[in-house]
């Protein structure tokens, strides 16, 4: 999403679909094991002691909304928005029995509104420049069950929303040359409101992209993209979340850095019937992530996508 434009009047529907597996846990770039995550030194950030329950895995669906509209050829318009379903297991420390218990939310997310402009649009050259807000349309309010009580507000990766309008910026390019495509891609995300109603905020995000596609078939493309993912630490922090609760609910354990790798295939059809539908699937694994504090790592990603433009 956001890496091409179209043409005047076109429209198009997009509908990705995300599923996001966490595990392992890392404190900066080394893996920790869930009992010494409880034990000291490593503690709550506020000094109020040992965590007393850890996160264990995480699953995340995300289905993912989007449409676009050109109302020239130099601007496209975009809205995206998606519905997320995540579960948590958490494992309690072995004094309360080292028992497991699961969190679970679900709910939309941020509305995202943008504007690409297309700067150059040649066959074998492309580029444009991406200017976005994101609306906290979704909630950061999120409550479960957890040994704590029956109707706890969950830990920050469970809610929806930053709670905060932010402003993005992209800078595509895109090269063509022969069968192969060769794209790279910059994003830089900042709140632009201060701190949320639960009293924080999120840090700036820098992501970079470099990708490669190839023409196997006049339908068929394969794909190799690179990316680097930064994200800042937090300021502020929810005073409802207890620090010492799990490393999920310390603001400490905020922003990373993180190399991906992704691998995948493409479908478009120039058959008349589903004219113009796209396919796309993308297998994404983790190949250096680097936290700040304590955080669970990511295991893999898997995206399945489908476009129609008219
Ligand atoms: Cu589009």
């Amino acid at each position: 999403m956001g890496d091409h434009t179209h043409k005047k009047k076109e429209v198009m529907f997009s509908y990705r679909f995300m599923n996001m597996q966490m595990g392992r846990l890392f404190n900066n770039n080394k893996k920790l094991s869930k009992d010494a995550v409880m034990n000291a030194p490593n503690g709550a950030s506020d000094g109020s002691g040992s965590y007393m329950n850890v996160p264990k895995s995480m699953s995340m669906d995300m289905h993912m909304f989007g449409m676009m509209y050109a109302p020239s050829n130099r601007i496209t318009l975009m809205l995206m928005n998606s519905f997320l379903e995540k579960e948590m297991t958490k494992q309690r420390m072995r004094m309360a029995g080292g028992t497991n218990f699961e969190v679970n939310s679900s709910g939309f997310s941020d509305l995202k509104a943008s504007a690409l402009i297309t700067l150059l649009n040649e066959t074998n050259w492309e580029n444009s420049f991406l200017l976005g807000v994101s609306l906290p349309t979704g909630s950061i309010d999120k409550r479960g069950r957890t040994p704590a009580s029956n109707n706890t507000r969950l830990g920050y990766g469970m809610q929806n929303s930053t709670g905060t309008y932010d402003t993005y910026f992209l800078v595509n390019n895109l090269n063509t040359i022969d069968k192969f495509k060769i794209g790279e891609q910059i994003h830089f995300k900042v709140p632009v409101s201060g701190n949320n109603s639960k009293g924080y905020k999120y840090g700036k995000e820098f992501d970079a992209n470099l990708w490669m596609s190839y023409r196997i078939l006049n339908e068929l493309s394969g794909s190799v993209k690179l990316t680097y993912n930064y994200k800042d630490k937090m300021s502020g922090s929810d005073n409802e979340m207890n620090k010492r609760m799990s490393p999920a609910m310390d603001s400490y354990n905020q922003g990373f850095q993180k190399f991906t790798l992704g691998i995948g295939l493409n479908f478009i059809n120039h058959e008349n019937f589903l004219k113009n539908n796209r396919l796309g699937l993308e297998f994404l694994v983790p190949i250096h992530q680097k936290y700040n504090g304590i955080q669970m790592g990511e295991r893999y990603k898997i995206v399945l996508g489908w476009q129609y433009a008219f």
